[in-house]
């Protein structure tokens, strides 16, 4: 529990038809009837129900607003402390006099998300609940909204948990082995496989709802590369409906990068145009190349534009060659024009990649080409409430998921039940810090930071 009594104002900065001051900590109540008084004779505050009262100025000797106030008294409440909440007209100006008020009587200014640091160090939520929190304000489609607030509900904690807990009995099965090697009740290496792989599967699925979790929150990003004058810009301006990137006949027209959102089947996508990856020779267009070098590296998926009217190049032979890890959708641009390279031609080069021919210049295939982003990019499986939001906890389940495959490997190398049973004790740091049993002010200090002042 907290010395100290914190107060903020709740609701969004600017006027409003109301407003709310909360105050959390165990001086809430004192503080608030420093200068609340009720409206009826009532000498205590009953919980949980509001009461109306006039707000009262010790300094100036006078009342200047009417309000709500409600108690709720701890631990059933949103920080497991004494909580008041008081409800007046949206005022700017009367809100910050109400918390003037509340520092003066003992209160502190709540830093950002610190009501909800608060719920979480206390007990009430754990690390993925807080982020479903701020998931849940910033929701950005009805679809995060409703995943939020079952993550909020703790589901994907209960996940998490259930994972810890295989884990936790693959390494007892592993010790039964050690330490009974010669009974029947010896655990086979073709069961301990069995359950490595369904972790390693369900771990993986986990991680693929990554992207199709972007797509319900700050868009997926696919970059647009390609060397110069293949017609990125045109296609750019064409996914996006409008004239938003220059185009001229010229190579190098792009040197900085530009961004717009679109939706595609109600799934939202960041599309960067890039410049021409070419050799350049203006400084301005070298470093351009060199952000979009970045940009493509930190995209989920590329959409790599050739252009069809042209025999390939050394340069797009290195470019089909490039971020082989990435999700890739090669476009045949300009086949309005004779045709020199075909998709039978970058299939020599590159088989079994993902092909579609446009023009972008008349729009010709434009709906196929965007149903195709979508089906590549969206991952198409359904994940029920298993929905990753986060990219911090991508990264552990990657890092867990590698742990796992690692011991696989020690497996099939006939290794001792000891050495496997270590290389799974060393993902358990990963778990922990997943469900936020292990607190590094780092990780508190990103999550909470993004929260607003009064959440
Ligand atoms: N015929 C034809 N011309 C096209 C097509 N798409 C683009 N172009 C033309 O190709 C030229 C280059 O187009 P841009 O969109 O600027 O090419 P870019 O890849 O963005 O070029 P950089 O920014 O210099 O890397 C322009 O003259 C476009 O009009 C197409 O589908 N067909
Ligand atoms: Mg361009």
């Amino acid at each position: 529990m907290f010395e100290d009594t914190i107060i903020a104002i709740s609701t969004p900065p600017g006027y409003g038809g109301l407003g709310v001051v909360r105050l959390s900590g165990q001086d809430a109540l004192r503080i608030a009837q420093s200068f609340f008084r009720p409206r009826s004779s009532q000498k205590t505050i009953p919980p949980r129900r509001p009461v109306l009262g006039k707000i009262y100025h010790p300094q100036e000797k006078c009342f200047f607003e009417e309000a709500l106030l409600t108690y709720f008294p701890a631990p059933k409440t949103y920080t497991r402390e004494d909580v008041v909440e008081i409800s007046c007209h949206g005022s700017p100006l009367l809100l910050e006099e109400i918390v003037r008020l509340g520092i003066v009587a003992g209160a502190r200014l709540a830093r950002p998300g610190e009501f909800t640091l608060r719920a979480y160090l206390n007990g009430r939520l754990d690390i993925l609940q807080a982020e479903a929190v701020l998931d849940l304000i910033k929701a950005s489609s009805l679809q995060q909204a409703r995943i939020s607030f079952q993550q909020l509900e703790g589901s994907l904690s209960k996940t998490f948990r259930a994972v810890r807990q295989e884990l936790i009995e693959l390494i007892s099965l592993l010790e039964t082995n050690i330490e009974f090697p010669e009974e029947e009740v010896k655990i086979t290496p073709t069961h301990i496989e069995k359950v490595l792989v369904s972790l390693i599967n369900h771990l993986q699925s986990l991680i693929q709802s990554y992207a199709l979790g972007k797509t319900f929150t700050e868009g997926l990003r696919l970059a647009i590369i390609g060397r110069a004058n293949v017609g990125k810009s045109t296609l750019f301006n064409a996914l996006c409906g409008e004239e938003r990137a220059i185009v001229t006949h010229l190579p190098g027209t792009t040197r900085d990068y530009l961004e717009e959102r679109i939706l595609i089947k109600n799934s939202v996508f960041r599309v960067v145009d890039t410049a021409g990856l070419s050799n350049a020779s203006h400084p301005a267009e070298k470093e351009g190349i060199k952000r979009s070098q970045e940009r493509a590296q930190k995209a989920e998926g590329l959409l790599l534009v050739i252009d069809s009217s042209e025999k390939l190049t050394e340069e797009d032979r290195r470019l089909l060659h490039l971020f082989r890890e990435k999700p890739k959708l090669i476009i045949l641009n300009k086949i309005d024009r004779p045709v020199k390279t075909s998709p039978q031609d970058i299939q020599e080069e590159i088989p079994d990649s993902e092909i579609v021919s446009i023009s972008a210049l008349q729009g010709t295939n434009l709906t196929q080409l965007k149903e195709r982003i979508h089906e590549i990019f969206v991952p198409q499986q359904d994940f029920g409430q298993e929905v990753i939001l986060h990219q911090r906890q991508k990264v552990l389940l990657e890092q867990i998921k590698e742990g796992l495959e690692r011991t696989r490997l020690l497996l099939k190398e006939n290794q001792s039940e000891e050495l496997l049973a270590e290389e799974i004790r060393q993902v358990f740091p990963a778990i922990n810090e997943l469900l936020g049993e292990v607190r590094t002010e780092e990780i508190l200090e990103n999550i909470f930071n993004q929260f607003c002042i009064g959440k």
